[in-house]
């Protein structure tokens, strides 16, 4: 029994370590890099969130590239307070057009452009910007690995991962979307909209988005 729960402990403390170097591997690859490559010294990219849905949300995104190492910073103000918020990268490293949706994507007129109603406008979910764990498009509505907004709606985000070459390569052909509204304004996510057109579980009100901006370079 007790060798059991040793190993079971030791398991446990090993995968964290192991998933560290997991994400530290790539980094290393790049230290034969010419001193004179942008990925040397870094790319650094904003976007500025604004509100979709009549949210009332805003943000800045900053993010840093790093080779294939991509580090996301986001503050954002007026979410729903004490709720989750799934945040994503959006749009496709394709050559496609897509961008932050307008009121006209509503296209059944209830006044909320859902994300599948979005979905033409700002492309399928590239990355999924959870806490910790899988950043893939499975993760996108794993509320309990997504940051929760503040007592006072606020939210801070940062996390290094690793991206795909063609994600490192097609930064400003995508845009962030962090998702959650609330309006009728009871601070909470419930039915009022209707369920989730992604998962009939949740609420239309915790997967609808909030605000969304286009990646840029900074300067
Ligand atoms: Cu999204």
């Amino acid at each position: 029994m007790t060798t059991k729960r040793s190993i079971r402990l030791t398991t446990l403390i090993a995968l964290p370590a192991a998933l560290t170097l997991a994400i530290a591997a790539p980094a290393l690859a790049h230290e034969g890099n010419n001193s004179d490559s942008p990925a040397r010294h870094g790319r650094n990219y904003q976007a500025d969130l604004r509100q979709l849905n009549d949210s009332g949300a805003s943000g800045t995104a900053q993010l840093s590239l790093q080779g294939r190492q991509l580090t996301v910073k986001i503050d954002s103000q007026g979410l729903v307070p004490g709720q989750p918020h799934a945040q994503h990268i959006h749009g496709s490293t394709d050559g496609h057009n897509h961008h932050c949706p307008d009121k006209s994507a509503d296209s059944n007129g209830d006044g909320v452009v859902t994300t599948t109603e979005g979905l033409p406008a700002y492309g399928n979910i590239n990355i999924s910007l959870t806490t910790n764990g899988d950043t893939s498009k499975a993760s996108g509505l794993v509320v309990d690995r997504m940051p929760v907004a503040d007592n006072n709606g606020d939210l801070s985000y940062s996390r290094t991962i690793t991206v795909s070459q063609e994600v490192a390569d097609h930064l400003t052909d995508l845009h962030i979307v962090q998702h959650g509204i609330d309006p009728n304004g009871n601070q909470t996510y419930d039915f009022s909209k209707g369920r989730s057109d992604l998962d009939p579980k949740l609420p239309q009100e915790a997967t609808a988005p909030a605000d969304c901006g286009m990646i840029n370079h900074s300067h």
